[in-house]
C-alpha cells in the first residue's frame, strides 16, 4: 500500500514538472511572440519578463496543481504575469488570439488584472508591494466575514501572495505585517521567488536572515526552500558538507555569476575555492558539466518535491513566509546575468529552447506538442481534475437596498464633516441593512473625523473580545472603545497605506467572498497623498468604497501648512475609478452619501470621495429638492442667474460664506449676477469632456450639464471660480462657452492662522472674490 502512495507521489511530481518546464516555454513564447513575431508599427519594444517567469514556474505549477484548495485566492507578481496566462490557457480558460495580443490593445495584460484581463485575476498586481500586502488585509476581510457569519469558519481560503524578492524593500509591505500582527491574522501565505535578483542588479547580502527575524517578530512563521532534492543528495555524500558550507556563504553576486557562465566556470571556482578539501573533487568530478550546472542551480524554488513539502508542512492557519530560492531565468540562456530583467532570449536562443523540448516549428502555440501521447494525456487529464480547473467564477452579490431619503442632520449652522458623522450615526441606530454592511475604517483619526458616533453604536471589530479599560474604570470619555466579534468598525495605526489597502480589500469583499460590504474610510484630506498609489490600486481593482477625505483645506487652519490639503480636489478629478464630491451643506452631505452608496453598488459606479470640512457653515433655506438632480450631476445655482447676466461667481465646498457675502455686496453693480455651486469638479468635468469626446463616437454631441449652466449667462460673461484647494479645480469652467475667468484657491503650503487671516492671506475672502470681479470687468 504505501509504495503505490509513493508510486503516486513519484508520478504526480514527475506531472508538475513537466507542467513547470511548459509553463516556461509558454511564458517566453508569449513574450518573444509579442516582441519579435507579431508585426511592429512604432520601434518600440514591447517588453515582458522571461526570466522573471522562469524564475517562478515550479513554484507556480507547485502551488496552483498541488497545493490550491478551493477557496484561496492567489496575487501573482506582476511579472509572472504571462505565467499566469499560459496556465489559464491550458486549462482552457485563455485564448490562443489573447496570448497572441499580449501587451497589445485589448489583448493579455502585461501584469494580471482584475479589470482588464480575460482570465480569473484574483489580484491586480503592477505596482510592487501593493501587491503582496493586499493578501494579509484580505485575510483579514475574510475573517470579518467569518466572524460576521457570512463564511463558515472551515470554508476560510488562503490568501496567497507569489512575489518578488525586491517587493521586500517596499515599505508598505512592514506596515502591513504590523497591522497584520494587532489584528492576529491568519491565512495568509507570502510566497517569495528569491532570485536575489531586482530590476537593476543582484540584492544586498547584507539582508540574507534578516527576512527571517523580520517576518517571525510579527507572528510569522518562516520556511525556507534554500536547497532542491539534487542538491540535499549531493550534500549528503563525501564531500558534500564542504559543497553545502560553500553555497551557503557564497555573496549573491557570484552566485549568479556563475550560474550564467554554466558548468565549466562552477568547476573552475569550486575547485579552486575547495577542491583541497576531501572527497570534493571526486564529488564535482562524478558530474558532467551541465550536470554539474544543474546540480548548483538546483534550489528549492526550481525543484517541484520540496515545493510539495514545503507547502504540505504548513497546514494550520498561521501566516507563513516561503522563501523560495531561485535563479532568475532558470533554464534560459538568460540565467543569472544581472541585466536580464528586461532580457530577452533572441530568436536563435528561443529555437534552441523549442527543441530542447521537442517541440517542432510551427506548433509553439500547441499546449502539449513534443510531450508523446501518454505524457501529453496524463498532463491534460491532470490539469483537467485540478482544484483550480473546478473553481467556479467569482459570485455575483444582490445589491444592498438604500433608503429613498437620508434625513438631513438638524441645525442652522454646521460642518460638512459633522453632517457626514450624524447621517452615518442615524444609520447606525437604524435597523436597514445597510447599516449592518457599512465597516468603517481610520487611519487613527476615527474620532477627529466625526466616525465616533457610528463606532459607539456598532462596536470596533476583534476576532476576539477587548475590553474598554476606561470605560471599566468609569472615566468619562464620549468614545466606547471596545472590540468585539460582531464590530463594525476596523481601526488602523497611522499609516495610510494600509488603509487604501484594507478599503480595497473590504470593496472586493463581493467578488471575492460573495457578500457585499459598504465600507467608510476616514482620513486627514492632506495624508491621501500618502496612500495614493493604494488608493489608485484600489481603484483599478475597482473596488468599491466610500473615502472621506476631512478636515480639508484651509478650514485646518490652526495646524498649519502641511496640514491642509492643497491638490486633492486635483486628485479627485484625476483619479479613475473615483467620483469625487465637495459639499458645502448637510443637506448635500446627506444626498451625497445616500447617492453614493447606490453608486457603489452599481455595476458600472465606482468608488466615491468626499471631500469635507469642519467649518461651520450657515445653512441654506431650501424652497423645494429641485437643486437635487444638478447637485448629482456636478453643480446647481445657488442664486440662479438672470438670463444673460453678465457674471456669476462659482465655487465649492466650505467657502460658501465668503462666496454668498461677496454676491450680497455685487448683487446691485452687477443685476442678476449668479452663484453657482459645483457640488463636484470632477463629474461636471468629466461629463463634460465626454460630451466633447462624444463628437467622435456613434454617440453624436449631446450638450453637458457644464454647457447647460452656464448656457443661461451671456456669452461674454465673466466668472470668478473660488475654491479652497487648487484653484485649476475650476477654472477651466472658463473654458466652456469661452467666457473670462479669474479663478481663485490655493496653490501655496499653508501657515498657521485663522480662518479670516487665512481666507485674506490665500485671497479666498469675499473682499479677493469682488477684486477679481472687478478686475474682470476693468480689463474689458
Ligand atoms: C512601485 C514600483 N516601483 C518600480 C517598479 C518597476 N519594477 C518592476 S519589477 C521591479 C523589480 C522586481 O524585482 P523582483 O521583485 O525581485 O522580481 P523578479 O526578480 O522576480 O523579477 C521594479 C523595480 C514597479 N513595478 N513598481
Ligand atoms: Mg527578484
Amino acid at each position: 500500500m504505501a509504495h503505490i502512495v509513493a508510486d503516486k507521489r513519484e508520478e504526480k511530481i514527475a506531472t508538475i514538472e513537466t507542467l513547470d518546464a511548459r509553463l516556461r516555454w509558454l511564458a517566453s513564447w508569449i513574450v518573444h511572440n509579442a516582441n519579435h513575431i507579431r508585426p511592429k508599427r512604432d520601434g518600440l519594444k514591447v517588453g515582458g519578463h522571461q526570466a522573471s517567469c522562469a524564475s517562478m514556474t515550479a513554484i507556480m505549477a507547485a502551488l496552483y496543481f498541488h497545493a490550491l484548495r478551493p477557496n484561496d485566492k492567489v496575487s501573482v507578481k506582476p511579472h509572472a504575469g504571462p505565467v499566469l496566462q499560459a496556465i489559464h490557457y491550458l486549462l482552457g480558460n485563455q485564448s490562443l488570439e489573447q496570448l497572441q495580443q499580449f501587451r497589445a490593445l485589448g489583448g493579455a495584460q502585461s501584469y494580471p488584472s482584475r479589470t482588464k484581463d480575460k482570465i480569473p485575476v484574483d489580484f491586480s498586481t503592477g505596482s510592487v508591494g501593493l501587491g503582496v500586502a493586499i493578501t494579509a488585509f484580505s485575510s483579514l476581510v475574510q475573517d470579518y466575514l467569518v466572524a460576521h457569519g457570512s463564511i463558515e469558519e472551515g470554508n476560510a481560503g488562503r490568501m496567497i501572495s507569489l512575489m518578488g524578492d525586491a517587493e521586500l524593500d517596499e515599505g508598505n509591505i512592514y506596515e502591513c505585517l504590523i497591522e497584520g500582527y494587532k489584528h492576529d491574522i491568519r491565512n495568509c501565505w507570502w510566497v517569495v521567488d528569491y532570485n536575489r535578483q531586482s530590476l537593476d542588479s543582484t540584492t544586498a547580502d547584507r539582508m540574507f536572515r534578516r527576512f527571517d527575524d523580520i517576518f517571525e517578530t510579527t507572528g510569522w512563521r518562516v520556511i525556507t526552500l534554500k536547497s532542491g532534492k539534487l542538491q540535499r543528495a549531493a550534500f549528503s555524500r563525501p564531500g558534500g558538507k564542504a559543497l553545502e558550507d560553500w553555497i551557503e556563504n557564497c555573496p549573491n553576486a557570484e552566485f549568479a555569476v556563475l550560474t550564467y557562465q554554466g558548468g565549466a566556470a562552477w568547476r573552475a571556482r569550486l575547485m579552486a575555492d575547495i577542491g583541497s578539501k576531501p572527497h570534493v573533487k571526486k564529488l564535482l568530478d562524478s558530474f558532467d558539466d551541465d550536470g554539474l550546472a544543474a546540480l548548483m542551480t538546483n534550489l528549492g524554488g526550481h525543484c517541484i518535491e520540496s515545493l510539495m513539502d514545503a507547502f504540505d508542512s504548513a497546514d494550520d492557519e498561521r501566516p507563513t513566509l516561503f522563501i523560495a530560492y531561485t535563479v532568475k531565468g532558470y533554464g534560459l540562456p538568460l540565467a543569472g546575468h544581472k541585466d536580464n530583467h528586461s532580457g530577452m532570449m533572441n530568436p536563435g536562443q528561443i529555437d534552441q529552447l523549442r527543441m530542447s523540448m521537442g517541440i517542432e516549428a510551427g506548433e509553439e502555440w500547441e499546449p502539449f506538442a513534443g510531450l508523446g501521447g501518454n505524457m501529453a494525456a496524463r498532463l491534460k487529464n491532470f490539469i483537467g481534475d485540478s482544484v483550480l480547473a473546478a473553481k467556479p467564477s467569482e459570485p455575483v452579490s444582490s445589491q444592498i437596498p438604500v433608503p429613498a431619503r437620508f434625513a438631513v442632520p438638524s441645525g442652522d449652522v454646521q460642518s460638512t464633516q459633522a453632517a457626514f458623522g450624524n447621517v452615518l450615526l442615524d444609520l447606525a441606530k437604524s435597523s436597514e441593512e445597510l447599516a449592518d454592511r457599512i465597516v468603517t475604517t481610520a487611519p487613527d483619526v476615527t474620532q477627529t473625523t466625526n466616525l465616533g458616533g457610528f463606532v459607539n453604536q456598532r462596536g470596533l471589530f476583534r476576532r476576539s473580545d477587548v475590553a474598554d479599560i476606561f470605560r471599566e474604570a468609569k472615566i468619562p470619555s464620549a468614545q466606547k472603545w471596545a472590540a468585539h466579534a460582531a464590530g463594525q468598525h476596523i481601526e488602523l495605526g497611522i499609516a495610510e497605506n494600509n488603509f487604501f489597502l484594507l478599503l480595497t480589500s473590504l470593496g472586493l469583499a463581493a467578488p471575492h467572498f460573495g457578500t457585499r460590504l459598504i465600507p467608510v474610510g476616514t482620513v486627514y484630506d492632506p495624508f491621501i497623498a500618502r496612500g495614493l498609489d493604494a488608493l489608485n490600486y484600489g481603484c483599478y481593482s475597482d473596488a468599491r468604497f466610500l473615502l472621506v477625505g476631512t478636515p480639508s483645506g484651509l478650514t485646518l487652519g490652526p495646524e498649519g501648512g502641511a496640514h491642509q490639503s492643497v491638490n486633492t480636489p486635483l486628485i479627485g478629478m484625476g483619479q479613475p475609478g473615483l467620483a469625487y464630491f465637495e459639499p458645502a451643506y448637510a443637506d448635500e452631505v446627506a444626498l451625497f452619501m445616500r447617492w453614493a452608496f447606490e453608486y457603489m453598488q452599481k455595476p458600472d459606479g465606482s468608488s466615491v470621495y468626499l471631500r469635507l470640512s469642519t467649518r461651520q457653515v450657515a445653512q441654506v433655506e431650501r424652497a423645494d429638492t429641485d437643486w437635487e438632480a444638478d447637485a448629482l450631476k456636478g453643480g446647481y445655482w445657488l442664486k440662479r442667474p438672470a438670463a444673460g447676466a453678465e457674471a456669476a461667481i462659482i465655487f465649492t465646498g466650505a467657502i460658501a460664506p465668503e462666496v454668498l457675502a461677496a454676491y450680497e455686496h455685487m448683487l446691485d453693480d452687477i443685476p442678476g449676477l449668479g452663484v453657482l455651486n459645483v457640488t463636484s469638479p470632477d463629474v461636471l468635468h468629466r461629463e463634460w469632456s465626454a460630451s466633447k469626446a462624444a463628437r467622435w463616437t456613434d454617440r453624436g454631441t449631446q450638450k453637458s450639464h457644464a454647457e447647460d449652466l452656464l448656457s443661461i449667462l451671456a456669452p461674454d460673461a465673466g466668472i470668478v471660480t473660488v475654491i479652497d484647494g487648487s484653484p485649476g479645480a475650476l477654472s477651466w469652467l472658463g473654458g466652456v462657452h469661452g467666457m473670462r475667468v479669474s479663478p481663485l484657491g490655493t496653490d501655496r503650503f499653508g501657515q498657521t492662522g485663522d480662518l479670516p487671516d487665512l481666507y485674506s492671506e490665500y485671497r479666498l475672502d469675499s473682499a479677493a472674490i469682488m477684486d477679481a470681479m472687478a478686475e474682470l470687468f476693468l480689463k474689458r
